[in-house]
C-alpha cells in the first residue's frame, strides 16, 4: 500500500510528508526544494479492538489510547508545473516514481498565495491547479501507453494473446487490475480484439480513464491557517467533484514534533492536545500552540491524518484485519496480543489474508476462524473491517 503526494511546487507536500512520517525532509519557502523523491512510512489510524476486548495489545507498530497506527508507505515527489510534459520545471519524468502509488493526495495551497509555478502570488485561484495537475498526469499516462502501443498491440494480435493478460503484465508497474481494464474498455466502447486499430485518440482516452481508476485522488487543501483560505475552500468545494480536506500541515508538524519532544500529548488526527509543563514554554511556543488550537477548533483536526485515512479507506476501500494464532487470547505464537494489523481490499477472503501474511501460509491455507465468535468461517466469506482471524493451515 503506497500513497503519493503530488502538487505544484511550494504548496507544502514535503511539510505534509514530514508531518505524516517524521522523516528527515527538507522544507523551504521556494519552488523545487524537493528534487529526488522522499520516501517514508506514514500511518492510517483505526480503532484498535484492544479496548472493546479489554486486553492490552502488543502491536508491531503503535497503539495509543486505543488508536491503532497501521503503516502505509508514502512518497513525496518534486513539484509539477503546467506543461511539465514538455520539459518545463523539472519535467514529468519524476512522476514515474508514482507508478507504484495506489492513491494520490494532491496538496494545494488553498490560501491562493502560491501560483502554479510555486511563486508567491495574490488571489491565485487554487482550482486552476486541479485542472493543470490532472492534465499533466494524463500526459504522463498517455506517454507510457503511446510509447509502446504499436508494438504491443500488433504483437498480441499476431500471437493471438489475451489483451487483458498482456496489458497487465506489460504495464504491471502501474498497479492496474483486470477490473480497471474491463471498466475502461466498456466505458469507451473499445474493441479489445483489435487494439492495433485504435486511433491515437482512443489510446489517449484509454490512458486517461485508466489513470483516474488506478490513481484515485483526494485534495489536501493546505495552508488553512492563512487568511484567504476559508473563502477559497468554500469556493473549491463547489467546483470540484473530488473530496477536499482542509489541512494545516505546518500545525501537524509542530504538534508531532512537540509530542516527540515531550512538550505536548497529542494523538495524530485528534481535535485537541494537552500542553505538558506549560511553565517551560517560551512565549513564541505559547503563541504557536494558540494558533494551532485555533485551527483544531475551526476544522476539527489539522487534516493531515484525516486525508491519509480517507485516501486509504474511502478512495481505496481498504479494511483492517487482525490475524492471530490463538483465538481465545488473540495472541501470536510468542504470546503477543493482537500483534499485526493488516490492510486488505474490501471483499478479500481469509485466503487473501493468509497470502498477505506470508506466501507459505497462503499455500497451506485450509480455513479460518472468526475469533470473536469462535466459529469457522466458510471459504467464500469475505472479511469484515476490524475482524480478528485465526488462519488454519495444513500441518
Ligand atoms: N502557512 C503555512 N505554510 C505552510 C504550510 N505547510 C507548508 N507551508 C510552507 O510552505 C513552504 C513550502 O513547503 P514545502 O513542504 O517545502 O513545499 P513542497 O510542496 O514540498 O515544495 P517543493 O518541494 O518545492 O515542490 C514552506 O515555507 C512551508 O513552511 C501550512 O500548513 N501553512
Ligand atoms: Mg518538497
Amino acid at each position: 500500500m503506497k500513497v503519493g503526494l503530488v502538487g505544484a511546487p511550494n504548496t507544502g507536500k514535503s511539510t505534509f510528508m514530514k508531518a505524516a512520517t517524521l522523516a528527515d525532509i527538507e522544507i523551504n519557502n521556494y519552488p523545487f526544494t524537493t528534487i529526488d523523491a522522499n520516501r517514508g512510512m506514514g500511518y492510517v489510524t483505526v480503532e484498535c479492538p484492544c479496548e472493546e476486548l479489554e486486553v492490552s495489545c502488543d502491536p508491531n507498530g503503535k497503539c495509543v489510547d486505543g488508536v491503532r497506527f497501521v503503516p502505509v508507505e508514502m512518497l513525496d515527489v518534486a513539484g509539477l508545473v503546467p506543461d511539465a510534459h514538455e520539459g518545463r520545471g523539472l519535467g514529468n519524468q519524476f512522476l514515474d516514481d508514482l507508478r507504484e502509488a495506489d492513491a494520490l493526495i494532491h496538496v494545494l495551497d488553498i490560501s491562493g498565495k502560491t501560483d502554479a509555478e510555486g511563486e508567491p502570488a495574490e488571489d491565485y485561484d487554487p482550482h486552476e491547479n486541479i485542472d493543470f495537475l490532472e492534465r499533466e498526469l494524463d500526459f504522463w499516462y498517455e506517454d507510457i501507453f503511446e510509447r509502446e502501443w504499436k508494438k504491443f498491440s500488433s504483437q498480441i494480435e499476431m500471437e493471438n494473446k489475451d489483451f487483458e493478460e498482456q496489458l497487465l503484465s506489460r504495464f504491471s508497474g502501474l498497479k492496474i487490475t483486470k477490473e480497471d481494464i474491463r471498466k475502461t474498455i466498456n466505458k469507451l466502447n473499445l474493441d479489445k480484439d483489435k487494439p492495433s486499430k485504435w486511433s491515437e485518440e482512443d489510446v489517449s482516452n484509454f490512458a486517461t480513464e485508466l489513470r483516474k481508476l488506478t490513481k484515485p485522488m483526494i485534495i489536501a487543501a493546505n495552508k488553512m491557517d492563512l487568511p484567504e483560505a476559508e473563502g477559497n475552500l468554500k469556493d473549491l468545494k463547489q467546483r470540484t467533484e473530488l473530496e477536499v480536506v482542509p489541512c494545516c500541515s505546518e500545525a501537524e508538524l509542530a504538534l508531532r514534533r512537540a509530542s516527540e519532544e515531550g512538550k505536548v500529548e497529542y494523538i495524530p488526527g485528534q481535535s485537541d492536545f494537552t500542553v505538558l509543563e506549560e511553565e517551560k514554554l517560551t512565549e513564541k511556543e505559547k503563541r504557536g500552540f494558540d494558533l494551532v488550537r485555533n485551527i483544531l477548533e475551526e476544522y476539527g483536526s489539522t487534516g493531515v491524518q484525516k486525508t491519509i485515512n480517507k485516501a486509504v479507506f474511502d478512495l481505496l476501500d481498504m479494511i483492517v484485519v487482525y490475524p492471530v494464532e490463538n483465538e481465545n487470547s488473540y495472541t501470536d505464537q510468542k504470546g503477543n496480543v493482537l500483534p499485526d494489523a493488516i490492510l486488505l481490499e474490501r471483499g478479500s477472503t481469509p485466503e487473501d489474508l493468509a497470502y498477505q501474511v506470508h506466501s507459505d501460509i497462503g499455500d497451506s491455507f485450509i480455513g479460518a476462524i472468526d475469533c470473536r465468535t469462535g466459529r469457522r468461517m466458510s471459504a467464500d466469506k469475505t472479511l469484515e473491517n476490524g475482524q480478528i482471524v485465526k488462519i488454519l493451515t495444513e500441518k
